[in-house]
C-alpha cells in the first residue's frame, strides 16, 4: 500500500504538469488529466505490467487513454514513468511540430501510446480488439508467454458516442475478462453538466451487455485499487465508475466545463497549487516525487525477466513463430506457394465467378498458409465469402477460432481489428457490404493514419449488386475511400487480380487495404499464368491495341470486361483501343513518372469506365478524357437491366469515345 500524502504527491506531479504544459501551449485539456490523476496513479503504480525501458514488450499490460483530448495525462506518465522519449523539453514543447506531444495521442509518434486517439470511442473500441488478440493468442501460444490485460480510461464522451455500444456488447459477448475500463464519471461535457444531454446509467448499461460493473470515488486509491483488484479477478469485463471532479484542485474552474478545454489562466494556476499544497515552480517535479515515479517504473522488470525466461525455455519451433507472428512478419515462401497454387489453377480451368467468389477460395490457400489471419463479417459471411472451409468461430468457449462472428456492428468490427492490428501477432481481415464502408469509416481513416495492416473485404461494390437497390448501391464510396491517405482501394476485374490484390494488400505493412469485390459473375480476362504480380502496379495494360492505339479504355473491377467488349465494337469501326485495367489508384500513383505515363499511354482519347461517380479519374484520364459511369443514384432492378438504363455498356463507351474522336457515332452513318 501506498500512504495517502505518497500517492497525493504522486498524481498532483501529473496535474502540475497537465497545467503547465496547457498553459504554455495555450492550448489544451487539463481538466480530465486533472480529475483522472488518481485512478491513473493507482493504476500505473499498483497493477500496470510494463517496463518503462521496454515499452513494446509483448506481454505489456495495454493502457489505452480512450478520451484522447485528456494527452496530457499519458505525457506526463511516460515522463514520471522514466520513458526516454518524453522528456520534460518535450513536455515544454506540448502542441508543437515536430514534439513527442502532439495534441492528442499518436501510436506512431510517442513511443508507449498504444494507440491513436482523439475520436471519442475509438480507443474503447481497440482495447476490445487488443483484448481478443490476448485471448487468442494465449489459446494459440500459452499462458506462460501471453498474459496480459487491457485498460481503458474513458470519458463520458467515449460512452456516449454510438460505436461504445458496438464495443462494450461484443466484449460482453465474448466474455473477454481481461479487459477493465476505468470511466472518468465527471458528469461534465464540453457544453456544461452532461445532464443537458445525457441520463444513462453507465453501470446498468455494461451490466446488461454482459459485464461486471462498479460505481466508486474516483479521488480515494484504496477504493481504486479494490476495485481494480476485484476486475481482476472476475470472469467477465469490468467497468468501473469512477466519479471524479474534472480539473480536481482547480480552485474555481473545477467541477465546471471551464476546465476541460483550454487553459487554466496564471491565476487558477496559482490558486490550484496553493490548493493542492505543490509550491513548486512550473515543470518542476521535486526529486522524492521523481524518485517514486521511477520506483514505480522499475517495479515491471522482475516480470519482464521472468517473462523472458519463460520464452527462452518455449520449444524452438514455437518461440520463432512466436516472434515472427509478433513482429509482424510474413511467412514469404509460404504466401508466394499459396498465390502461386491459386494462380495455376485459374490458368488450368479459368472461371467465370464473382470477385467475391474468387476472394473465397484465394481465401482458402491464404489462411491455409497464414495462420495470424483472423476473419470476420458483421453478420453477412454468406454474401461476403469471408470464412474459409477449415475456420472455426472465436467464441467465449474456444479463443483458438479464427473467425469472428461481429455481428451487425460494422463501425465497432472496423475499430476492434485496428486493436488487433494494433497488439500484433494477428493480421485481421473481415467484410460488410461496400456501401457500409460509411459506418467504418472513422476506424478505416485512422487505420490509414496509424499505418496498420488490416484488410476490409467490402462485398456488392457497385449497382452489379441488383435488385436491393440504390440504399445497398455504392456509388460515390470508391471516390471516397480513395480520398483517405495512405488506404490502399482495390478494386480487381478477375479472379487472377483478386488474389493478387490479396497478396498486394497482405503484404501491405504499414497501410490498410479495402478489396471492394462483386456480387455478379465477371469472366476471367486473364488466362495464362503470370509468375509476377501485375496488379501491383497499380495499372496495367490488359489488352493491348493491334496496332497504336487511338483510343485508351481505362476501367477497375467489373467494368474491365465491358471495356474489353467495347473495344471489339470500336475495331469495327476502324478504331484502334487499348484496355488498361486499375486496380489500385495508389499504387498506380507511387509508380515513377515516366511509368505511370507509359501506362496511361498517348492515344488521343482516353476513356474512364466505373460504375461510380468520376471523381479523382481526372488524375489518370485527364479533365478532357470521356467517363462513363455514375452521376446519380442506382436502383433497384436486376444487374444487366441496370447496366443498361444507366448507359455503362460496351456501346456506350464505345459512342463516348468515338465522340472524342470527332467520329460518327454506332448505329449512325
Ligand atoms: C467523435 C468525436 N466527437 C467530438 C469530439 C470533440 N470532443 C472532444 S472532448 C468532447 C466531450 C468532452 O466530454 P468528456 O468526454 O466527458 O470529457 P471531459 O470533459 O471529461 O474531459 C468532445 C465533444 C471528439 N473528440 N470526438
Amino acid at each position: 500500500m501506498i500512504p495517502r500524502a505518497q500517492h497525493d504527491r504522486m498524481a498532483n506531479a501529473i496535474r502540475a504538469l497537465a497545467m503547465d504544459a496547457v498553459e504554455q501551449a495555450k492550448s489544451g485539456h487539463p481538466g480530465l488529466p486533472m480529475g483522472a490523476a488518481d485512478v491513473a496513479t493507482v493504476l500505473f503504480t499498483r497493477f500496470l505490467k510494463f517496463d518503462p525501458a521496454d515499452l513494446a514488450w509483448p506481454d505489456r499490460d495495454r493502457f489505452v487513454l480512450s478520451a484522447g483530448h485528456g494527452s496530457m495525462l499519458i505525457y506526463a506518465l511516460l515522463h514520471l514513468l522514466g520513458s526516454e522519449a518524453v522528456t520534460l523539453d518535450e513536455i515544454r514543447r506540448f502542441r508543437q511540430l515536430g514534439s513527442k506531444t502532439p495534441g492528442h495521442p499518436e501510436n506512431f509518434i510517442t513511443p508507449g501510446v498504444e494507440t491513436t486517439t482523439g475520436p471519442l470511442g475509438q480507443g474503447l473500441a481497440n482495447a476490445v480488439g487488443m483484448a481478443i488478440a490476448e485471448r487468442h493468442l494465449a489459446a494459440l501460444f500459452g499462458g506462460g508467454i501471453v498474459d496480459h490485460r487491457t485498460y481503458v480510461l474513458a470519458s463520458d464522451g467515449d460512452l456516449m458516442e454510438g460505436i461504445s455500444q458496438e464495443a462494450i456488447a461484443l466484449a460482453g459477448h465474448l466474455k473477454l475478462n481481461k479487459l477493465i475500463v476505468l470511466f472518468d464519471d465527471n458528469g461534465i461535457s464540453i457544453d456544461g453538466p452532461l445532464s443537458l444531454s445525457d441520463s444513462v446509467d453507465q453501470v446498468k448499461r455494461f451490466e446488461a451487455a454482459g459485464w461486471a460493473a462498479t460505481r466508486i470515488d474516483g479521488h480515494d486509491p484504496e477504493a481504486i485499487a479494490n476495485a481494480i483488484q476485484k476486475a481482476q479477478g472476475g470472469d467477465r469485463p469490468a467497468l468501473i465508475a469512477c466519479r471524479t471532479t474534472i480539473g480536481f484542485g482547480a480552485p474555481s474552474k473545477a467541477g465546471t466545463e471551464k476546465c476541460h478545454g483550454s487553459p487554466l489562466g496564471a491565476d487558477e494556476i496559482k490558486g490550484a497549487r496553493d490548493k493542492l499544497g505543490w509550491p513548486e515552480p512550473a515543470f518542476a517535479i521535486p526529486a522524492d516525487v521523481r524518485d517514486m515515479w521511477r520506483g514505480a517504473g522499475l517495479a515491471g522488470k522482475a516480470a519482464h525477466q521472468a517473462w523472458n525466461e519463460r520464452l527462452k525455455s518455449m520449444p524452438g519451433a514455437h518461440r520463432a513463430e512466436f516472434a515472427r507472428r509478433i513482429g509482424g512478419e510474413l511467412p514469404k515462401d509460404k504466401l508466394a506457394a499459396a498465390v502461386r497454387s491459386v494462380k495455376a489453377n485459374l490458368a488450368a480451368t479459368p472461371k467465370e465467378i464473382a470477385t467475391r467468389i474468387a476472394s473465397e477460395s484465394a481465401l482458402e490457400a491464404l489462411t491455409a498458409a497464414m495462420p495470424e489471419m483472423i476473419g470476420g463479417s458483421a453478420d453477412l459471411t454468406g454474401s461476403n465469402n469471408t470464412r474459409a472451409k477449415g475456420m472455426t468461430a472465436l467464441s467465449a468457449s474456444d479463443y483458438g477460432g479464427r473467425f469472428i462472428h461481429y455481428g451487425v456492428r460494422e463501425h465497432g468490427m472496423a475499430a476492434a481489428m485496428n486493436g488487433m492490428a494494433l497488439h500484433g501477432g494477428i493480421i485481421p481481415y473481415s467484410g460488410t457490404f461496400l456501401v457500409f464502408t460509411d459506418y467504418c469509416r472513422p476506424a478505416i481513416r485512422l487505420a490509414a493514419l496509424m499505418g496498420l495492416r488490416v484488410i476490409h473485404v467490402m462485398t456488392h461494390d457497385s449497382i452489379g449488386l441488383g435488385e436491393d437497390g440504390p440504399t445497398h448501391q455504392p456509388v460515390e464510396h470508391l471516390a471516397a475511400l480513395r480520398a483517405i491517405p495512405n488506404l490502399r482501394v482495390f478494386r480487381p476485374c478477375d479472379t487472377v487480380e483478386t488474389v493478387e490484390c490479396w497478396q498486394l494488400a497482405l503484404e501491405s505493412a504499414e497501410a490498410p487495404s479495402v478489396l471492394a469485390l462483386t456480387r455478379q459473375n465477371l469472366p476471367q480476362l486473364r488466362l495464362g499464368h503470370d509468375e509476377s504480380n501485375r496488379c501491383a502496379a497499380g495499372a496495367y495494360e490488359i489488352v493491348p491495341a493491334e496496332k497504336a492505339a487511338d483510343v485508351s479504355l481505362f476501367a477497375t473491377g467489373s467494368e474491365v470486361s465491358i471495356a474489353v467488349e467495347a473495344r471489339k465494337f470500336l475495331r469495327g469501326r476502324g478504331v484502334q483501343a487499348r484496355v488498361v485495367s486499375v486496380p489500385c489508384f495508389e499504387l498506380f500513383r507511387a509508380l515513377p513518372a515516366a511509368e505511370r505515363q507509359e501506362v496511361i499511354g498517348t492515344a488521343k482519347v482516353n476513356v474512364a469506365v466505373e460504375a461510380a461517380v468520376r471523381q479523382g479519374w481526372d488524375e489518370i484520364i485527364g479533365s478532357d478524357g470521356a467517363f462513363v459511369g455514375m452521376t446519380t443514384f442506382g436502383a433497384s432492378a436486376p444487374y444487366r437491366e441496370l447496366y443498361k438504363h444507366f448507359g455503362i455498356t460496351p456501346e456506350k463507351i464505345a459512342e463516348a469515345a468515338l465522340g472524342k474522336l470527332g467520329k460518327p457515332q454506332m448505329g449512325k452513318p
